[in-house]
């Protein structure tokens, strides 16, 4: 979002300056008071109500579908990529025990582990207590048995995959393959809003959809409860430029999860009017 920087000392001066840069029905979305040696000063960003519309349509991500399963019967695929530590199991089991989060339909859980360290257990608890259907698949290979097997009776299949290493061509080759697999109609890529941006901007890179494989549609930032407010997030999540459905804000299952729009333009001071009625359970 272009919202622009004021500053001065005194924050009604600074606000007015604003006002009479932008206009009148200028936003205000922060005020805040520093200290630079000794001389106090305040600073004010400012938006257009017109730039703060465009933001949200930036990050608004289109509704779920009203009906998740296909003519064909093919339930409604949603992965969870990224980068090691970010949430994506976390964020997994966040969504699928939520019984409003998908109305009406039934979730699955289906981790991919291409390295057969048993990285699944996390997942398979959080399956267990909320007697979620589970799948593991180790390669492409049994992917479409998990897939069917959990097709009997899920509308939805959350899909948790395992942190890749940039560092091998064939193993990211192979995870490729693996997430071509499952034929996603979502692909979050799970980023900590901890992430400086530079490397941000380099996930978003490495998890593109590329070379006839799928990629990243959607960016889900998780660990918004460790950075402060006003640090950038929403910037972050504007310059990637995917729509954003879910943010993650701690690590309580399934509660930690948050409609991103909301609570993105909300780190603005912009009030919140389209809380769906499952952030407040
Ligand atoms: N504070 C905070 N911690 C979180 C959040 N989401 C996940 N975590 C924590 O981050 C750590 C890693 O979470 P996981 O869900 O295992 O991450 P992952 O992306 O599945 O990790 P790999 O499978 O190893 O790539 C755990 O300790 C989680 O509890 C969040 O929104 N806030
Ligand atoms: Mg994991």
């Amino acid at each position: 979002m272009r919202a622009e920087r004021f500053t001065g000392t005194d924050l009604a001066q600074v606000s007015e300056r604003a006002r009479s840069v932008l206009g009148e029905d200028a936003l205000i979305l922060h005020g805040r008071a520093n200290r630079d040696g000794g001389l106090a000063s305040v600073e004010v960003l400012a938006a257009t109500p017109v730039t703060v519309a465009r933001a949200r349509a930036r990050l608004d991500a289109l509704p779920l579908p009203p009906v998740f399963r296909r003519d064909d019967g093919r339930p409604y695929v949603i992965a969870l990529v990224g980068p090691t530590g970010s949430g994506k199991t976390t964020t997994a089991a966040k969504l699928a025990v939520r019984p409003e989060m998908f109305p009406g339909a039934q979730p699955g859980l289906l981790t991919i582990d291409t390295y057969r360290v048993g990285g699944m257990e996390q997942l398979a608890t959080y399956a267990d207590l909320a007697a979620i259907p589970f799948e593991v698949a180790y390669d492409q290979r049994e992917v479409p048995a998990a897939m069917q097997r959990l097709a009997a009776t899920c509308d939805v299949i959350l899909v948790d995959t395992p942190g890749r290493s940039p560092a091998s061509a064939a193993l990211t080759e192979r995870w490729r393959t693996l997430l071509d697999a499952v034929r996603p109609d979502e692909v979050h890529l799970v980023l900590p809003a901890t992430l400086r941006h530079d490397l941000a901007h380099h996930f978003v890179e490495q998890y593109r959809p590329a070379r006839g494989h799928c990629g990243a549609s959607h960016l889900l930032l998780t660990k918004l409860d460790e950075v402060p407010e006003a640090s950038g997030v929403t910037e972050l999540a504007l310059a990637v430029g995917l729509p954003t459905r879910w943010v993650g804000d701690g690590q309580e299952v399934p509660a930690d999860l948050k409609a991103a729009v909301p609570r993105l333009m909300g780190t603005f001071g912009i009030p919140v009017d389209t809380e769906p009625g499952w952030v407040r359970k």
